[in-house]
This record gives structure tokens, C-alpha cells and sequence, in this order.
């Protein structure tokens, strides 16, 4: 169906959710811009289920209408997969916020799809989520579980799919879908949950999950250590992946994203003098002070213990996604290669974006110990056009061309850890072959033969 739904089409969704849960006009206008103000689309409604059968019900109607829907948690994501950038209905989670109770024995908790990943980490005061993102207070269950949301300790406990014990969504048909006695050990089939991690929106609508817990850290100590350059960044956390036994995080920055953040947000540098590069290090447990510190050795180096000084070191880094949008709408690339190519990743990549844009300015950042790195660009003034969200002239597209480019030469992928959303989906061909495309198709096409979920989000 193109156009927004007829009121015989709203009135129903009204007799599922109750009328005042079913956004339109203004009220619906936040929920059709992303945070980054690069993504803008038209919200003809958004809908606000309280449970799985209403989710189900709404399904039901915007299938048998042809009408397209884009769910959305958070509306944290960063390649424009959460907005309705073709006048698709938004179907919020923000009403699925049943947290469960903590089993302690397994260590787990289930959550609706609207729980914030901050919630689940306090659910149990000895217990953590294993995913931590800058985004936690705002990112819930569902968004996180659906983008495979990585962060800053994926080193040690992987991404969102590792933290998945089990699953309830819904299919476009309506079909509910509940696994979720989180057995760690379960070998009945297919590993759906699985595959819905990381299926941003196109296969099913994530109504709750069951997440495994982690045991919260004791006696965390972060460490920003001074540093030359990517290469001696990459050196010095291997070095720490293999000697700090309590490691929890490895992160990446530079003085250029720092440089920003401390004039336009007062950021207090760390290190003084400053050095070309950093590396955050924190660490937890027995031992953990001692081995950072041997690891340091006579490097330059501001070390935290206490909560104050921890959170100073690392707004350092977790402010960096901020720091490019003071020079204009930026673009957010994430991309990751194998470990062997992360300094050529690193040290190139500013490189082959001058080439396309002498006047771009790029910021980078990220995740070292994951082979991940975030390529903040802010597109030349001569491109810019403020008619077109992202400040670029529509159809130029030589940025990603020269980011993409290079980490497919890398053999790397062009998106580690944020998605493809509608920002990348041109560009998959350069990493996938034309059978594993073909095989997405099919997988899609069996769990939403309806075509009405985020229909514009990865290619069909
Ligand atoms: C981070 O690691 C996030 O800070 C956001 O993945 C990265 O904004 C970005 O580009
Ligand atoms: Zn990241």
C-alpha cells in the first residue's frame, strides 16, 4: 500500500492498543528523526502495544493491509534502521517494559523488548548485563537484541546474540514465537533467536528476551595510557588482551576527537602533555591494578580506581560519538578487519577520505581489541546541502565509497557492530556474495512472506 493507512485502518489499530496509543500528527513527528539528525522520515502513526497479543493483533491488520512496519526501541541507532524513511507505521516497544525477576540460580532475567539495557544491568545488585553501551539508559531489549548491539566489552562477553538464552517475537502473520526456558544447553533445532539477533526489524518483531547475566566487577581500575599512534595502540592491547587477566574493555581515540570534545564540552583532557593517540584500558578483580600497571611501564598514563575518576577517564572515550556532530551531521561509519589489518585500517582510512573529500574531516575511534573501528566523517562544506539530511548533495555517496572500499580490500565488513540499516544496504554487495544474498532473501521471505517488515532495510 503506498500513502498513510486509511482511517478504517487506524480505528482498528485503536481497537487493539486503546486510541490514545496510537500516535499521529505531532505526536508521532519524534519518532520519524533519528538522534543524529540524520535520518528523517514520515511517522503516518505510531502504535504503542502494551503486551505480545496486541503486538500480534496490530501485525495481523498491517499485513492483511499491505501497510509496511518499522519497529522501534530506543531509537539509539546510528545507520537509520528504527525510522520510517518511507512512511512506514512505527510500532514502539516502549509499553513491553515488564522486567522479570532475577533467577539467581541461572544467573538470567527476562525482559520485555522495551527495557532499557540499563535496567537489565541493575536488575540484580551482583549481577551486570555483559553489553554496555554509551546509549544504555535510552537503548532497550528489543532494539539492542535486533542490531546485535557490541559496546565496550564485547572483548570479554561478546555482543547482544552472545548474551541470548531465548526469545519471543512475533511474524507478520501474527504467528507468536516463545522460546525462553534459557537452557544453556538446548540442541532441538534451528537457533532462531540467533538469527534474529542482528536481523534488524526484517524477520520478526522482538516482543521480550531472556538474557544471561554476568557477575558484576569488583574493584574496576580504567587506565588511559598516551600512545604514538594506531600502531602502538594495536601492540600495547594485545599485549593487555594477553597479560591483564580482569580485562573488561580496550578502547581507541585520538587528540583530534578529544581537541573537540574539550572545546566545545569542556572535556578535561586526560594527559597533559597530550599525546597523538590513546588507549582506555579497564580492567577488574584480583590482580587487575598490578597487571595494568606492569603493563604501563613508564608510559605517560592517568589511572582511576574511585567512581568520580573512573567516569572522568572514560567520558574520554564515551563522548567521542558526540564530537564530530560539533563540526556538522556526521556521517557514522562502523566498520572491523581481521586483527592482523586494524593498524592499516586505522592509519589509512583518514587517508582515502581526503582523496574523495579534501575538506572532510574525519574523527575515529573504537573498539581496538574487536578489530573495530568508528569513522566519524563530517562531509566538505562545498557538498553540503541542507536540504538533504545527512549535509551531503543527494547521491553523493563518495565517502562510503572510499570507507567501504578500503575495508573490503582489508577483508573486512561494513558494519561491525551498528548494522546496515538504510545507510549501508548499496554497499553489501561489496562484502557478501550474490548466493549468501540470495540465501538472506529466502530466510526472509520464510519468516515474512507479508514483505511489510522494514521493508527498506537490508536489500530483499
Ligand atoms: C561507540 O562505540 C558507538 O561509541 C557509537 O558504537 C559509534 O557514534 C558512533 O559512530
Ligand atoms: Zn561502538
Amino acid at each position: 500500500m503506498s500513502g498513510d493507512p486509511p482511517a478504517s485502518l487506524l480505528r482498528q489499530f485503536a481497537a487493539v492498543v486503546g486510541q490514545s496509543h496510537v500516535l499521529t500528527g505531532d505526536a508521532a513527528a519524534g519518532y520519524a528523526v533519528d538522534w543524529t539528525g540524520g535520518f528523517t522520515g514520515h511517522a503516518p502513526a505510531v502504535l504503542r502495544p502494551a503486551g505480545t497479543a496486541e503486538v500480534a493483533a496490530l501485525l495481523g491488520l498491517c499485513a492483511d493491509a499491505g501497510v509496511a512496519v518499522v519497529p522501534q526501541g530506543g531509537n539509539t541507532g546510528l545507520v537509520g534502521g528504527g525510522v520510517p524513511l518511507h512512511g512506514e507505521v512505527v510500532l514502539s516497544s516502549a509499553r513491553l517494559d515488564r522486567l522479570g525477576p532475577v533467577d539467581l540460580d541461572a544467573g538470567q532475567v527476562s525482559a520485555g523488548a522495551g527495557v532499557s539495557l540499563q535496567q537489565v544491568a541493575d536488575a540484580a545488585p551482583g549481577l551486570d548485563l555483559g553489553v554496555f553501551i554509551a546509549s544504555r539508559h535510552s537503548a532497550t531489549v528489543g532494539g539492542a537484541v535486533a542490531t546485535n548491539a557490541g559496546g565496550l566489552r564485547v572483548l570479554r562477553y561478546g555482543p547482544m546474540r552472545a548474551q541470548l538464552r531465548g526469545i519471543e517475537a512475533v511474524l507478520s502473520d501474527g504467528t507468536v514465537l516463545s522460546h525462553m526456558s534459557g537452557l544453556v544447553k538446548d540442541n532441538t533445532g534451528y537457533d532462531y533467536p540467533s538469527l534474529l539477533a542482528g536481523s534488524e526489524g526484517t524477520l520478526a518483531v522482538i516482543t521480550a528476551a531472556r538474557l544471561q547475566l554476568v557477575p558484576r566487577m569488583t574493584d574496576p581500575v580504567t587506565v588511559i595510557v598516551g600512545a604514538d599512534g594506531p600502531a602502538d595502540v594495536h601492540a600495547l592491547a594485545r599485549r593487555a588482551v594477553r597479560e591483564v587477566g580482569g580485562l573488561q574493555s580496550a578502547e581507541f581515540f585520538t587528540q583530534a576527537g578529544l581537541d573537540l570534545l574539550a572545546e566545545h564540552a569542556g572535556l578535561a583532557l586526560p594527559l597533559r602533555p597530550p599525546t597523538p593517540a590513546y588507549l582506555l584500558l579497564e580492567a577488574a578483580g584480583p590482580g587487575a591494578a598490578e597487571d595494568l600497571a606492569e603493563l604501563i611501564g613508564g608510559r605517560p598514563a592517568a589511572v582511576g580506581t574511585g567512581a568520580a575518576e573512573r567516569a572522568r577517564l572514560w567520558a574520554c572515550r564515551e563522548r567521542h560519538p558526540e564530537a564530530a556532530g560539533f563540526l556538522g551531521v556526521p556521517l557514522k561509519l562502523d566498520v572491523s578487519v581481521p586483527a592482523a589489518r586494524w593498524v592499516q585500517l586505522a592509519s589509512k582510512v583518514a587517508g582515502v577520505v581526503a582523496e574523495a573529500d579534501p575538506e572532510a574531516r574525519v574523527i575515529i575511534y573504537g573498539h581496538v581489541a574487536d578489530g573495530n573501528l568508528h569513522v566519524n566523517v563530517v562531509p566538505g562544506a562545498a557538498v553540503a546541502d541542507p536540504a538533504h539530511g545527512a549535509g551531503r548533495a543527494v547521491g553523493d555517496d563518495r565517502h562510503e565509497d572510499a570507507v567501504f572500499s578500503l575495508v573490503a580490500s582489508l577483508g573486512g565488513s561494513i558494519s561491525a557492530e551498528h548494522g546496515i540499516g538504510a545507510l549501508k544496504a548499496r554497499w553489501l554487495p561489496l562484502v557478501r556474495s550474490d548466493a549468501e544474498r540470495a540465501l538472506f532473501a529466502r530466510v526472509r521471505a520464510a519468516f515474512d512472506p507479508a514483505g511489510i517488515l522494514n521493508p527498506h532495510v537490508l536489500p530483499r
